[in-house]
C-alpha cells in the first residue's frame, strides 16, 4: 500500500480548519510561550498547519516540546534557558521522512557545528551552557530552507555572575548596566533578568511551504532567488496578535529597564524601530555564532538585524523625552489632561508605543494588508515613583475626546 504524504501528515491547526483532506483539529501553539523546562529538553521535529494572520492555514515544519504535557508543535520552538556552565541535555526526535539537523551557532563543540538526525531517529546531546548571551537554534540543513520553514527557536544563557547579560561585557556595556538605577539619566532600578523579552522575527512564503507539504525537494538556491515573503512574524504572530501578546511586549514603569533579544530567522534583514525611547545596542551574534559585544553602546532609533543574527537591545524605560508638559508633573496626572485619547468610550492609557520595521513591506501581510506584519509595542504602566497610571476610564473629563 502506498501511503500518500497527505495521509501521513498529522495535521495541526488553530481551531478547526476545513482542508481538502477533511476536517482536522487544532494542536498548534501560536506564539512563543516563555515556559522553560530547565536544562532537560526533549524536542521532536514534526509538522503543523499554522494559521496566518489572515486565517490562511500554512504547512510548516515545527519543533514539538515533548516535556509539555499538551504535546504541541511550536513556532518558534520552545525557549532553552540556562545559566552559563549548566549541563544541558537535549534530545531531538525526527518524526519526518527526511533527515533534519540541529545546530546552535556559537556553542563550542558538535552542537555548534550541527548534528544530523535521520528519519525516525532520536539523538541526545549534552553540552555545557556557553557564555551568557542570545542564541538561535535551528535545523541548519539545506540552509536556509529548513530554518525558514519553521525549525528555529531561541536559547538564552545568563552569566554566572555580574549585573549584565554577558559573561565578558566590554567596559562600556558594564558601565551602562552600573549606571542603571544609579546615574541621574537612569533613575529607577537596575536591570533584572526577568525584565527581558525575545523577539524572534521570521517570514513565510507559502509557495515553498506547499512544496514541503507535497514532499518536494526544495533547492536552496531557487528558494533564495524566488522567495517572496507574504507574512512577517514576531514569535510566530503578526499584527494585532503580536501587538497584544504580553510575552512579546515589554511592560513596566518608568525606571524599569528591559533587555530585548532580537533573533532574525527569516530571509531578509529587518530594521526594527520603537517610539518613545531610543535603545542601546549592546551586542550582536552573527550567523556563524560569533558574538560581538559593543565597545561603544550606541543609542539608536533603529538598527538593522541581519539574517540569522541575534541583536540585543537595552530599552531604558526612561520617561519619554518628547511627552508634552512639565517634567515635574507625574505621568499619571498628565495622562488625564494631555495623553488620554478616548476611542469608542475606551481610554487609551497606559502609554503604549509601537515597534515597527523600517523595511516597509515587513509591516504588511498577504501582499498589502497593513499593519498586520512585524509590529508590536511596549507599554509604560506607571510612574518612576512606583505608582501605576490610572486605569482606562471613559467617564474621565478633560481628555482630548471630550474637548473637541
Ligand atoms: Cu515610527
Amino acid at each position: 500500500m502506498k501511503v500518500s504524504r497527505r495521509e501521513f501528515v498529522r495535521y495541526a491547526a488553530v481551531g478547526v480548519v476545513g482542508m481538502a483532506g477533511g476536517l482536522v483539529l487544532g494542536r498548534y501553539v501560536p506564539g512563543l510561550r516563555m515556559t522553560t523546562y530547565g536544562t532537560r529538553h526533549r524536542l521532536a521535529i514534526t509538522e503543523a498547519l499554522v494559521e496566518m494572520v489572515d486565517r490562511k492555514p500554512v504547512y510548516h515544519w515545527a519543533f514539538e516540546d515533548l516535556n509539555n504535557p499538551q504535546h504541541l508543535p511550536q513556532i518558534p520552538g520552545p525557549l532553552i534557558e540556562a545559566v552559563e556552565g549548566d549541563e544541558i541535555a537535549l534530545s531531538v526526535a525526527n518524526t519526518l521522512p527526511d533527515s533534519h539537523g540541529f545546530r546552535i551557532p556559537g556553542v563550542p563543540g558538535e552542537i555548534g557545528v550541527g548534528i544530523v538526525v535521520a528519519p525516525g531517529e532520536t539523538k541526545t546531546i549534552e553540552f555545557d551552557a556557553p557564555a551568557g548571551g542570545s542564541y538561535i537554534y535551528m535545523d541548519h540543513l539545506n540552509a536556509p530552507v529548513n530554518r525558514v520553514l519553521g525549525l528555529h527557536g531561541p536559547m538564552v544563557v545568563l552569566p554566572k555572575s555580574g549585573n549584565t547579560p554577558y559573561s565578558n561585557p566590554t567596559p562600556n556595556v558594564q558601565r551602562l548596566f552600573d549606571d542603571l538605577g544609579t546615574a541621574e539619566h537612569f533613575p529607577g532600578e537596575p536591570w533584572k533578568s526577568e525584565r527581558s523579552r525575545i523577539w524572534v522575527f521570521s517570514t513565510v512564503d507559502p509557495r515553498f511551504n506547499a512544496m514541503a507539504e507535497r514532499g518536494e525537494t526544495i533547492d536552496p538556491v531557487r528558494f533564495t532567488d524566488e522567495y517572496v515573503p507574504r507574512y512577517f512574524t514576531i514569535n510566530g504572530e503578526s499584527g494585532a496578535f503580536s501587538s497584544h501578546n504580553h510575552h512579546t511586549t515589554p511592560e513596566g514603569r518608568v525606571g524599569q529597564p528591559h533587555i530585548i533579544r532580537i533573533m532574525n530567522t527569516g530571509v531578509n534583514a529587518d530594521s526594527p524601530h520603537i517610539h518613545g525611547n531610543h535603545v542601546y545596542l549592546l551586542a550582536r551574534r552573527n550567523a556563524e555564532g560569533v558574538l560581538c559585544i559593543q565597545e561603544n553602546v550606541i543609542l539608536v532609533d533603529t538598527f538593522t538585524d541581519e539574517v540569522a543574527q541575534c541583536m540585543d537591545w537595552l530599552l531604558p524605560f526612561i520617561r519619554p523625552p518628547d511627552i508634552p508638559g512639565d517634567e515635574r508633573v507625574p505621568l499619571r496626572e498628565q495622562v488625564k489632561t494631555e495623553l488620554s485619547l478616548t476611542l469608542g468610550g475606551v481610554g487609551q492609557s497606559p502609554l503604549m508605543y509601537p515597534m515597527h520595521g523600517h523595511n516597509e513591506q515587513s509591516q504588511s501581510a498577504a501582499g498589502g494588508n497593513y499593519p498586520q506584519g512585524m509590529v508590536t509595542g511596549w507599554i509604560i504602566t506607571g510612574d518612576l515613583d512606583g505608582v501605576d497610571l490610572p486605569p482606562s476610564n471613559s467617564e474621565e473629563k478633560g481628555g482630548p475626546a471630550e474637548r473637541h
